[in-house]
């Protein structure tokens, strides 16, 4: 806009307020890419990214129709009658001619316009008045970009559809207002939901068979405003029921969604878990054998085009001056980076729910998962977690260069890509980032797990393993200050941390309970974390790992002195999780002292069960594990949403998570996520542009939306899904004692 203009307009605006006030709402949703791609799309045949604050995309010549190649926004609302605007700012990187349209986003898909616009080298602005006929929520703005006769780049920018009412208010629809564990209870541990009414009175419920026989009722307990979700609730304990399927809970009017009690969905949820991390696995095919059809892909990152790695990599500029091979690992969440830092908490999470069951691993044992290491003599589990291990171990600095023993911090693209892309179609360069202590402090811990488990099944492997974490360990005491950039986020996470004592206290811990000698000892009891309370009430997560330290030196047989201390604090931390639980409205033991929902709440809550749930095995005190199921019941729909934050589970389940490949919302032929994937979940911080649209002044419970466009609420990533298969194995073992103590009592 020119400055004259912009005088002009202010002129207008400050003698005329009405004129202000009635300024055309904008339809369209970050129509000037400041925050990234979503919610725009575009076909699978057009890859675009945001470059230099206009998204383009890599258009290919020869399609036969304008529609083959689209980039559009969905949900636009058209009011009958109304006059609109639709501007942007184009260019080509040669002549051509494409269409733009708003149009219905369904079948016959009527266009209110259709404009051919003619695009050359030069960015230009063009604006088309039109006037709706139809009144509709499902319309869409789609730039047809096929039928060119050779390949260019398309670059657009300040999109903009200026007319009608401003979009109304996002409702969530949150279905009845009685809410469960959709998935079921276990026989014999606590049942609880929660109501969301008016009253302020207990209310009477009942509790109905699938044939609609009342088996219990009883009365609520109010339980006052709930401030994570601002709703009035009651909590509902309807006792013991026997094992059955298709219960529903009915209270003031409303009728829970069905649910079962027993049953082995926690059995399903550890294997289905699990599987997430083999469909997340970099450098190989995804085999339609393990997978099923529609999960199956081509190996991505392994040197073939359009893929730019990973199988010899070069550092970002400066940085280093030799490339490494770093194939393999699995890509961390709905992006195709690979970080060392998340990947450590990741692949420490799958080896300590082995390491818990270690002597009877059972359903995660060998030959019980669908991976093609399947019956090798190594539990499942194990392989899986060696396919991380072995991409955190190509990530060390080779011998004779600078910073010889370190880890790189992350490999990723050097730029964003969008949604939908599959990994082998990933286009741009990757590039190793600058070595941390964090990232390296990751490689010692878990290497020092991983040669303490893989000792009994490749001692070779354990040794190359206990010789990576000890020279990770050297390398981190001499360089105990590298810290991640948190500037360094373009094409993938920063993952940045200045504050690693936590790091040098897990890696310390995991060394001396591989090693038992006596220099990881010390450094274990002179950190000042040993005897620090720890648990806290946000939980501990990739950035905050001294828990996982703690937990290990409290479970894992050693001579640690103050062992006995170190086990009296892990249980002090279980009753405090305990504590929170029983305080909240919906029995979750996740309570952030600022009242902040963080990013990846769902992961936060998940591992506060981890504690509870080694307070459970440190005591076998019911009320822990309890605790844990009451957890699991929250994010399997007992929640102020009505929704099984994973995919799968539950009649409401969150099905749309942040995913390049899973992207059926975005593309009906792409699967949606797999089941078993947890979604981050409410995060009160909303930084994506669907979240903002929607969610503005969210109460912390309810800051979350199942769009594939909220990348900060609604993404899947390895260390969530680790922290949930970590839980679902210690619920799964609950449900089968459950089983067989129900089986002895008929
Ligand atoms: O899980 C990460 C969260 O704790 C951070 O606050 C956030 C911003 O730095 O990043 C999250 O991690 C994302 C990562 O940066 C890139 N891959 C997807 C991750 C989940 O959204």
């Amino acid at each position: 806009m020119s400055r004259k203009m912009l005088i002009a307009l202010l002129g207008i605006m400050l003698v005329n307020p009405v004129a202000a006030a009635a300024a055309p709402a904008e339809q369209i949703t970050n129509g000037g890419f400041e925050a990234g791609t979503a919610p725009w799309w575009w076909t699978g045949n057009a890859p675009a990214s945001v470059v230099d604050g206009r998204l383009c995309a890599e258009v290919p010549g020869g399609t036969a129709n304008p529609w083959d190649v689209i980039i559009g926004q969905n949900e636009i609302d058209l009011e009958a009658g109304t006059s609109y605007a639709f501007a942007f700012t184009a260019s080509a990187s040669a002549p051509v001619s494409i269409r733009a349209n708003v149009q219905l986003a369904d079948p016959p898909y009527t266009a209110e316009l259709s404009q051919q616009v003619p695009l050359t080298t030069t960015a230009t602005r063009v604006e088309y008045p039109f006037t709706s006929k139809v009144a509709t929520a499902k319309a869409q703005v789609v730039f047809q970009i096929g039928a060119n006769a050779n390949p260019f780049t398309f670059c657009v920018d300040d999109v903009s559809l200026a007319g009608g009412t401003p979009p109304p208010p996002y409702i969530p629809d949150t279905g009845p207002r009685v809410r469960v564990n959709q998935s079921g209870y276990l026989p014999s541990s606590a049942k609880h939901a929660t109501l969301v009414t008016t009253a302020t009175q207990p209310v009477a419920w009942q509790l109905r068979k699938a044939d609609g026989k009342v088996v219990a009722r009883g009365t609520s307990k109010p339980q006052g405003i709930d401030p994570t979700s601002r709703q009035n609730t009651h909590v509902i304990d309807f006792g013991s029921p026997p094992v059955g399927k298709g219960y529903t809970l009915s209270a003031d009017g409303e009728t829970s969604v069905p649910f079962d009690i027993g049953g082995d969905f926690y059995q399903r949820l550890r294997t289905d878990s699990l599987a997430f991390f083999y469909h997340q696995r970099s450098g190989t095919p995804i085999d339609a054998a393990f997978a099923g059809a529609s999960y199956a892909r081509p190996a991505g990152h392994v040197g073939v085009a359009p893929n730019q790695g990973d199988t010899s990599v070069p550092c970002q500029p400066g940085v280093c001056d030799y490339r490494l091979d770093v194939r393999g690992g699995w890509y961390d969440a709905g992006d195709h980076g690979k970080y060392v830092v998340n990947g450590g908490i990741s692949v420490a999470q799958l080896m300590s729910e082995f390491e818990r069951v270690k002597h009877n691993p059972g359903a995660i044992g060998d030959g019980k998962l669908k991976i093609p290491e399947g019956r090798n003599g190594v539990p499942d589990i194990l392989d899986e977690a060696r396919w991380q291990l072995e991409f955190l171990l190509r990530m060390q600095v080779p011998a004779g260069k600078p910073y010889a023993g370190m880890a790189h911090h992350k490999i990723h693209d050097n730029e964003w890509t969008g949604l939908p892309l599959p990994p082998h179609q990933d286009p741009k360069l990757r590039e190793l980032h600058p070595v941390s202590t964090a990232a390296t402090l990751n490689v010692a811990a878990t290497a020092a797990q991983c040669a303490r488990l893989f000792g009994p099944y490749d001692r070779a492997f354990a040794n190359k393993c206990l010789t990576a974490a000890r020279q990770a360990w050297t390398a981190a005491k001499a360089n105990p200050a590298i810290y991640a950039s948190p500037s360094d986020g373009t094409g993938g996470g920063a993952y940045d941390d200045t504050n690693v004592t936590d790091e040098f206290y897990w890696a310390a811990a995991e060394l001396y309970l591989t090693t038992g000698s006596r220099e990881y000892r010390d450094a274990v009891v002179s950190s000042p974390l040993h005897t620090a309370d720890i648990f806290t009430q946000e939980g501990f997560s990739w950035q905050s790992v001294a828990v996982l330290g703690r937990l290990d030196l409290a479970t894992v047989p050693s001579g640690l002195p103050d062992r006995s201390r170190v086990r009296g604090s892990v249980i002090a931390g279980a009753d405090k999780y305990l504590a929170t639980a029983r305080s909240q409205a919906y029995g979750v033991a996740y309570a952030p002292g600022d009242g902040m929902y963080a990013w990846g709440s769902n992961s936060q809550v998940l591992n506060n069960l981890v504690v509870l749930a080694t307070g459970y095995d440190l005591t076998k005190r019911t009320a822990y594990r309890d605790a844990v199921l009451s957890g699991l019941d929250y994010l399997l729909g007992r929640n102020p949403l009505n929704l099984s934050y994973v995919t799968g589970y539950g009649e409401r389940d969150a099905h749309n998570q942040h995913h390049r490949f899973w992207a059926h919302q975005l593309d009906p032929a792409l699967p949606n996520p797999l089941a078993g994937s947890v979604a981050g979940g409410p995060n009160s911080s909303i930084q994506d542009p669907v979240a903002q649209d929607k969610l503005r002044g969210c109460a912390a419970a309810m800051c979350y939306i199942d769009d594939i466009g909220s990348w900060a609420t609604n993404e899947v990533t390895i260390n969530w899904n680790s922290a949930l298969a970590w839980v679902a194995g210690f619920a799964a073992e609950q449900a089968e004692a459950q089983r067989c103590h129900s089986m002895r009592v008929e």
